[in-house]
């Protein structure tokens, strides 16, 4: 997008200005410029929250709709998405340092063909922000992987990312693992993913589809309270 603003100084830009500036250089893969705007905004009083959704997934939303479009390609979104990594990685600490009590413990992670992290890893950064300790497995997740870590863990919540059409379909797999190891119930399942629908989730047997980070956090507080009620009433 824009190249001929070098002299730009992003300071001096308000805020009305900046975003959208921020959304360019998020765009062009600029990575210190986008750390820049993030260290501008949250100096200006902004919470983690507000920089996260709007300087940062704001503009990731225009990355994705030119690829798809064929406007961008791999190496060019692959930048922009290091760039949005650094962005995150600002705010990973002020998002998990809320103080909020312990509220359980997820196991998430991308299923297994899929390599697309940065939805994932903002669910853990809030999850994490909002009391629940976080076993984060990174990428391509076999069944195998999961299921070893909710137990070993003795977890509350797996928590499965997709990104892909061609990929979403293993989440079912997962699941149908659970069921036949007799473990299904014993924990919650959270699925979540661009390509995913609250349809899809009920048809795999999910507990539930999350559409962003924000739901995933309150639908799991959701599930753990219920939990906890049921535990009460049968003790
Ligand atoms: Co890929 N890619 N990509 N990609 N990529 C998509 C997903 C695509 C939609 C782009 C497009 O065509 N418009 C398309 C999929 C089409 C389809 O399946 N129908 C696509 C494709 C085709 C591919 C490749 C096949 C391209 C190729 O090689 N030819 C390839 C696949 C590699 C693989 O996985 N095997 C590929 C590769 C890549 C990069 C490596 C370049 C890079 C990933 C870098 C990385 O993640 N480290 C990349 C990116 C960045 C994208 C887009 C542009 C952006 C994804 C993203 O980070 N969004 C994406 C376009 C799009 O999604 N519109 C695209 C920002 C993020 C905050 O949103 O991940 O949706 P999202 O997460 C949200 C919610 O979905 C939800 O909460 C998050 C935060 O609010 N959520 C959960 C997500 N996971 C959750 C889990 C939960 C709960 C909620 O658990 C409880």
């Amino acid at each position: 997008m824009a190249d001929d603003d070098d002299d730009l100084i992003l300071s001096e830009l308000p805020d009305d200005e900046l975003v959208p500036q921020m959304h360019d250089d998020l765009y062009d893969g600029l990575r210190d410029e986008v750390v820049e705007g993030v260290n501008i905004l949250l100096g200006r009083g902004w919470t983690p929250y507000d920089v996260l959704t709007k300087a940062l997934v704001a503009g990731m939303k225009v990355v994705g709709d030119d690829f798809r479009d064929g406007i961008l390609f791999v190496p060019e979104v692959l930048l922009a998405a290091n760039a949005m990594k650094a962005g995150m990685a600002i705010l990973k600490p002020l998002l998990a340092e809320t103080g909020a009590p312990r509220m359980g413990k997820m196991v998430i992670g991308t299923v297994k063909g899929d390599i697309h992290d940065i939805g994932k890893n903002l669910v853990a950064m809030m999850m994490e922000g909002a009391g629940f300790e976080i076993i984060d497995l990174g990428i391509n997740n076999a069944a195998e992987k999961y299921l070893d870590t909710l137990v070993s863990e003795d977890a509350d919540i797996l928590g499965m990312s997709a990104l892909l059409t061609t990929t979403m379909p293993y989440m079912k797999v997962v699941i149908d693992v659970m069921k036949e190891r007799g473990i299904r119930d014993d924990y919650i399942v959270l699925v979540g993913g661009a390509p995913l629908n609250e349809e899809f989730g009920r048809a795999i047997g999910a507990d539930a589809y999350c559409r962003d980070a924000a739901v995933a956090v309150e639908t799991a507080k959701e599930f753990i309270a219920r939990k906890h009620n049921q535990m009460s009433q049968t003790a």
